[in-house]
């Protein structure tokens, strides 16, 4: 067992040896089971961040552990040099779970985006007909993809791209939940693919009006573009369906999963496609070390059995549905706005008297509750989707005592 240390040890050793890359609440976790953590002296909160919506189901599941062991102490890594006995069967599993041909393994959400860019880009060289190095790819203003070089490329956030320039080439900026802007920038024969979040999570829970989906993905079929869905964080039941693309029948070209594929045990993403896309990619043409490796293979197949088996789709829908309407019954001038579909929620803080969205998350984990604020004003509240209603019910009612406290 680990040493035991302290809230203030445990800060003190990240500020001295670790990088300062983030600025995180002053609470040391030390523990996860089901819907709670617990910090390092033992208080206990429920956790409404579930690591941006990583751990749906729950810290720690049983299923999803008892995977992990039983894997970890058999085979962890054999990289794809060879074959393996488990990556086949999760393969066949994933791919028939959300009726794609084939799956391209790999372990983070950044490194599945730029995957599905390299499959865009091949697939219009290979497929549409896009001069070589010509292929461009359609991004949401406000997006977030991930953390590379070539990612922060198509951010709008300076705090994302500004100091890592130069940039990679290739992308074009409209307006979320805009199809007319879509529309125009489709005209251009070079475009190979739209990549979009179905809800800007880091945005802020930022919700497209319905049918905003379904009327992207015809325009970009009129233009034989690739609809491109990054649900590393909308995916996996967090927004009432399986896919947020589900709510409105949206079947995107590539799909892209991490986070939660997992159940946040191990590091896990995914990208599914058909074959006509898939094949562009040859052997020796794209891979990872630890993509598709056997402890991934078994964590994400029982993590995947579990969002079935425990209905999280359905239970987001409910527990969601409850969430906003009690957050609009707060009648506090701090509270904006509540928005947000299934267990994926935020609300816009107002500020009042010098305290804003963070001194709300401070007060909220004075009184156990954990959730982190987004773009200063925001406070996003993502639960695991194991969480019980009654659990759910206190937890608002703490989140509430947090925001009449100001
Ligand atoms: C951080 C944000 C959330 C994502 C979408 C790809 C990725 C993410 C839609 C990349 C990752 C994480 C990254 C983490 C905090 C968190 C986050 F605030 F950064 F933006 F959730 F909103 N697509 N999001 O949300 O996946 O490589 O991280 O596995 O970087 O601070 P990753």
């Amino acid at each position: 067992m680990a040493e035991k240390i302290t809230s203030q040890q445990a800060i003190e050793l990240e500020e001295r040896y670790g990088a300062h890359n983030y600025h995180p609440l002053p609470v040391v976790l030390s523990k996860g089971e089901g819907a709670k953590v617990w910090d390092a002296e033992g208080k206990e909160y429920f956790d409404f961040l579930s690591a941006y919506s990583a751990v749906n189901q729950g810290h720690c599941h049983p299923k999803i552990i008892g995977a992990l062991k039983e894997q970890a102490e058999t085979l962890t890594l054999t990289s794809r040099a060879f074959f393996n006995d488990a990556l086949g069967p999760y393969e066949k599993y994933v791919t028939e779970f959300f009726g794609y041909d084939k799956v391209l393994p790999m372990n983070s959400g950044a490194e599945a985006d730029e995957t599905a860019i390299k499959l865009c880009r091949k697939w219009a060289y290979e497929k549409k007909g896009v001069p070589e190095n010509k292929a461009k790819i359609i991004v949401a203003e406000n997006n977030f993809h991930g953390r590379t070089v070539t990612i922060i490329s198509m951010s709008s956030d300076p705090d994302s791209y500004k100091g890592y320039g130069p940039y990679t080439p290739g992308f074009v900026t409209v307006p979320y939940n805009d199809t007319e802007a879509l529309a125009k920038e489709l005209e251009d024969p070079n475009v190979a693919g739209f990549l979009v979040e179905p809800i800007q999570g880091e945005a802020g829970v930022m919700v497209p009006d319905d049918g905003y989906l379904k009327k992207a993905y015809e325009l970009c079929k009129a233009k034989n573009v690739l609809f491109i869905a990054d649900e590393v964080q909308t995916g996996i039941a967090r927004t009432g369906k399986l896919l947020a693309c589900d709510h409105e029948d949206v079947r995107p070209d590539v799909l892209i999963l991490g986070k939660a594929i997992s159940g946040g045990v191990y590091p896990i993403s995914a990208v599914l496609a058909d074959d006509d896309i898939m094949l562009t990619i040859k052997p020796g043409e794209h891979g990872s070390t630890f993509g598709g490796n056997p402890v991934a293979a078994r964590v994400a197949t029982a993590a995947l059995e579990v969002v079935r088996e425990e209905k999280l789709a359905d239970r987001a829908e409910y527990l969601g549905k409850i969430f906003r309407e009690e957050m609009k019954k707060i009648d506090h001038e701090m509270i904006d706005l509540v928005r947000g579909k299934g267990l994926l929620n935020a609300i816009v803080i107002k500020p009042k008297n010098g305290f804003e969205a963070w001194d709300v998350c401070v007060k909220m984990a004075e009184f156990g509750v954990l959730a982190k604020p987004t773009h200063g004003d925001i406070i996003r509240f993502a639960p695991p989707l194991i969480i019980s209603e009654e659990d759910l019910r206190e937890a608002i009612s703490r989140i509430k005592k947090a925001i009449m406290s100001f």
